[in-house]
């Protein structure tokens, strides 16, 4: 079995980027740590915070996001982080080389239920000549992004990464090391299952609320096929089944918000995850427009998003061109 930081070289991956997702990497596996103690390290519960997109904090949320922000930030490689539960941008090293934002423990609703959440990463570089310190080094296309990935901390922590050359995943062992164990993983063209939260069906556009009547209609309808549903409450969770087994999850825009474009965050669940995602030879949509290539206006900014098996989700896009 092959360690991640031997698997990075031989790839002949940037050393200060290898080095990068190895301190990544000890923060995922404090928080993993943290994790399997659950009620015996008093960890669980909601604190009595709340963060800037207005959701209560678990103590994991806070805790995950500490040990995320001093680990990287002692690095001299990071100029700064973006993260979900800070209303702006952190900074260090002001020559460091990059820049990361994470969601730290994404699903964080699960916790005190014992499902999978995960911290979720995407690594950009700090703009040539840029010295001063601010939320918008951080405001670029998800084409930018030298490297994604999340750690899902489930039956098993799993690692699974891109650096722009496909995806692989690393499970964490015993020993506190990710050992390689799947390598160039791709996404199913097609696929039978798909996740959406079915409760907010009367807030989405006619487009998506026909798309998933026909998926419903099964084999009397017109994609003449039965399919299965999943909803985890936990991107990271979905993603991973879609890596390993093909699948569309969407979480659309919904008229409860009509302002916001969605749920989910751009820069840290959007962005990493789209990467991911087309890395695997699958599809990243917010329905009208591919997610890599939006241009973010700020560190919070929300996305509709719609992404998986490349023919379904090309599929769920052809609902959305269609006049209504
Ligand atoms: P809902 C978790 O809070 C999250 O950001 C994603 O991980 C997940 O897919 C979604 O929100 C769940 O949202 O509205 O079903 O609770």
């Amino acid at each position: 079995m092959q360690l991640l930081s031997n698997f990075l070289k031989h790839k002949k991956i940037d050393t200060e980027l290898v080095e990068l997702i190895d301190t990544l990497m000890l923060a995922c596996k404090e928080i993993a740590l943290q994790l399997r103690e659950g009620e015996l390290a008093g960890v669980l519960g909601i604190s009595d915070n709340t963060n800037i997109q207005g959701e209560t904090q678990k103590k994991l949320d806070i805790i995950s996001n500490e040990i995320l922000k001093k680990v990287l930030l002692d690095n001299p490689l990071v100029r700064g982080v973006a993260s979900e539960e800070e209303d702006h941008a952190v900074f260090g090293n002001p020559e460091g080389r990059f820049l990361v934002t994470f969601d730290p423990l994404d699903g964080s609703s699960n916790i005190d239920i014992n499902v999978s959440v995960g911290t979720i990463f995407s690594v950009l570089e700090v703009p040539a000549g840029e010295h001063e310190d601010s939320d918008s080094l951080f405001l670029q296309p998800g084409t930018q992004q030298l490297a994604a990935g999340y750690v899902l901390y489930g039956p098993h922590a799993v690692l699974s990464l891109t650096t722009g050359d496909g995806v692989n995943m690393f499970t964490l062992a015993h020993t506190g090391d990710f050992l390689l164990t799947q390598e160039d993983v791709t996404v199913p063209e097609t696929t039978a299952e798909f996740a959406i939260n079915m409760s907010n069906q009367r807030f989405w556009e006619p487009a998506m609320r026909n798309y998933i009547d026909d998926l419903l209609a099964g084999t009397e309808g017109p994609r003449a096929q039965n399919y299965n549903m999943r909803w985890i409450a936990s991107m990271v969770a979905e993603v991973h089944r879609i890596l390993t087994r093909g699948g569309l999850f969407t979480y659309p825009w919904d008229s409860r918000d009509p302002k916001k474009p969605g749920k989910l965050r751009l820069m840290y669940e959007g962005n990493p995850m789209s990467m991911l995602i087309e890395q695997a030879g699958g599809v990243s949509s917010t329905c009208y427009q591919r997610i890599m290539e939006i241009q973010p206006e700020h560190i919070h900014q929300r996305v509709s998003v719609a992404l998986g098996s490349r023919e379904e989700v090309k599929a769920l896009v052809e609902y959305h061109q269609k006049p209504e």
